[in-house]
């Protein structure tokens, strides 16, 4: 059909608003493979020079097959948050799940595995879970209990009851997936959570990975050895440094018989979680591989050859080693699952995305763990494929946040979008990368305790970041494109001036739009 330009798109545009998607004999299957603590800067895709010595193969054959995004958010970074936000579509302080220490998430409300489940979805999530009410909208779940452990972990069984495997969490959570792929209803199609413990802390690898980067010096941060200046009065207090805040044991490794007699600096907590769960032959094995380096290490701070930067350095080589050879397992855990979609014919017609639930510091701020709107754990990877849809090798610029996965897949599924939903499909950027879908992100974090990050709640742009600490009434405020590792708190600087007013008025704008409850709601009782 020959049409007059100036109509055609018009016509297009009519078209693709009243002809579904997808129609039920052909919605996607989804595969949603979810990992814990996984930072952009280990997926080798990403680019910088950590991730280029990470060991990721399989996930980055999702981003030359689809696209990787650079500006994946999330909205709350921590835990059961992050996965409450993905399964509601909503912010935290909406869908009631603020902190991984509450009563658990309230799934009377929308979700989106109940929404798949009813439109004809075989469903299942597998692994770690951490939203402490049962699943449900799942026809089979089997998941970690709380944060699950490494080695001969429990599962939660659909009766309730827990059962013990052997082996590694990784590697067992992989088999059950493909298992439930193999015996599901084959007339429909399916939505299956793959969500791995790894490589949470306590940072344990596989023992067939033990050596996986022996002899490999892992690239510093720049700012492993940051002063803390010109920020907030928190950052020197919060309680996971590097070089004060590791536990000896079960973060390092160096089990309470090695360092008998030894007083080490830094959180020097006994007791090694993973080693006791393991058998004998499992023993035999980290012993061998951490013993011999244990001894040396230990020989060297005995003979007081050790300044307090080696030992900060030491300690980030030994984490490093072993964060990126517990995320080899999940690379081979998506290897696997791949190869599934490949031998059954399904990889044309199944939607896989690859993310974690926030990012990570590795080092960067001389920290580990997440929590702060900093980039390194606000940042959530996001990688996804979906032949025909995406042009392979797209690498789009848009702002997305976890609170869009859900009507992203609502949109793939044919299905609409319920109004109370405050995330939005990213279908349109997925269908042409250069799209956008919004120009800010709202962030909220409302945990307490751990690791003594304090409450805070922000606003991000493409280029700028503002966010404001109620209980020290401190704002700070980043120019990403000049200070991308946010160094320097641009508040109170007058060159800024205007970009701060313009700044706070989207803050404000963003509360507003979310119906943000007040800071005094959810604060720390004194
Ligand atoms: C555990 C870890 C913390 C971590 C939280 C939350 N401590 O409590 O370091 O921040 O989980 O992680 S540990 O000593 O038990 O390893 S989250 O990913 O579940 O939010
Ligand atoms: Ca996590």
């Amino acid at each position: 059909m020959r049409l007059i330009p100036s109509i055609r798109p018009a016509l297009l545009a009519f078209l693709a608003a009243i002809v579904p998607l997808a129609t039920a004999a052909d919605k996607p299957n989804i595969l949603f493979l979810f990992s814990d603590d996984h930072a952009l800067n280990a997926i080798s895709a990403y680019g910088s020079a950590l991730a280029k010595v990470a060991p990721t193969p399989h996930i980055d054959r999702l981003a030359d097959e689809g696209a990787i995004f650079e500006n994946s958010f999330c909205a709350n970074s921590i835990c059961g948050p992050s996965r409450a936000c993905i399964l509601t579509g909503k912010h935290s302080h909406k869908n009631g799940f603020m902190r991984n220490t509450g009563k658990g998430l309230d799934q009377s409300q929308w979700t989106l595995s109940k929404t798949l489940q009813k439109s004809g979805y075989a469903t299942a999530v597998i692994g770690k879970w951490h939203l402490h009410t049962k699943p449900r909208g799942f026809d089979y779940w089997e998941v970690l209990p709380g944060q699950g452990k490494y080695y001969n972990p429990d599962f939660i069984q659909m009766d309730g009851e827990k059962k013990q495997f052997t082996g590694y969490v990784t590697d067992i959570t992989t088999d059950k997936a493909i298992a439930w792929l193999d015996r599901r209803d084959k007339t429909k199609p399916f939505f299956l959570m793959c969500q791995h413990k790894a490589p949470h802390r306590t940072f344990s690898p596989a023992l067939r990975h033990l050596k996986a980067f022996e002899g490999v010096e892992i690239p510093e941060p720049a700012s492993l050895f940051d002063d803390y200046a010109s920020r907030s009065q928190w950052l020197p207090k919060n309680e996971m440094e590097i070089d004060r805040h590791f536990n000896w044991a079960y973060d390092l490794k160096l089990r309470e018989d090695e360092r008998a007699g030894i007083k080490l600096p830094g959180l020097d907590l006994y007791g090694a979680p993973e080693y006791d769960r393991m058998n004998a032959a499992q023993r035999k094995q980290w012993v061998a591989h951490f013993g011999p380096k244990n001894q040396a290490f230990l020989k060297d701070f005995k003979a007081g050859k050790l300044s307090n930067k080696d030992m900060v350095r030491w300690k980030f080589q030994r984490y490093m080693r072993n964060y990126l050879a517990t995320v080899k397992s999940v690379d081979e855990s998506v290897g696997r699952m791949l190869k599934y979609l490949d031998d059954q014919g399904l990889a044309e017609n199944t939607l896989v995305i690859y993310s974690s639930d926030q990012g990570f510091f590795l080092g960067e701020h001389g920290w580990y763990d997440k929590r702060w709107m900093f980039e390194e754990s606000f940042k959530m990877p996001f990688l996804i494929r979906w032949p025909g849809q995406i042009k392979p090798g797209s690498r789009p610029e848009a702002l997305i946040q976890n609170i869009d996965y859900a009507p992203t897949l609502l949109e793939a599924a044919g299905m609409p979008v319920p109004e109370e939903i405050q995330g939005k499909s990213i279908v349109p950027v997925l269908k042409d990368s250069t799209r956008s879908v919004r120009d800010s992100l709202y962030y909220a974090y409302y945990e307490l305790g751990e690791h003594n990050v304090p409450q805070h709640y922000g606003v991000r742009t493409r280029t700028h970041k503002l966010f404001y600490i109620p209980s020290t009434q401190e704002w700070q405020m980043f120019d990403l494109v000049k200070d991308p590792s946010e160094m320097v708190n641009v508040y109170g600087h007058p060159e800024y001036a205007l970009m701060k007013k313009e700044l706070t008025a989207e803050y404000k704008r963003l509360r507003k739009e979310f119906d943000a409850p007040s800071y005094e709601e959810h604060a720390p009782k004194q």
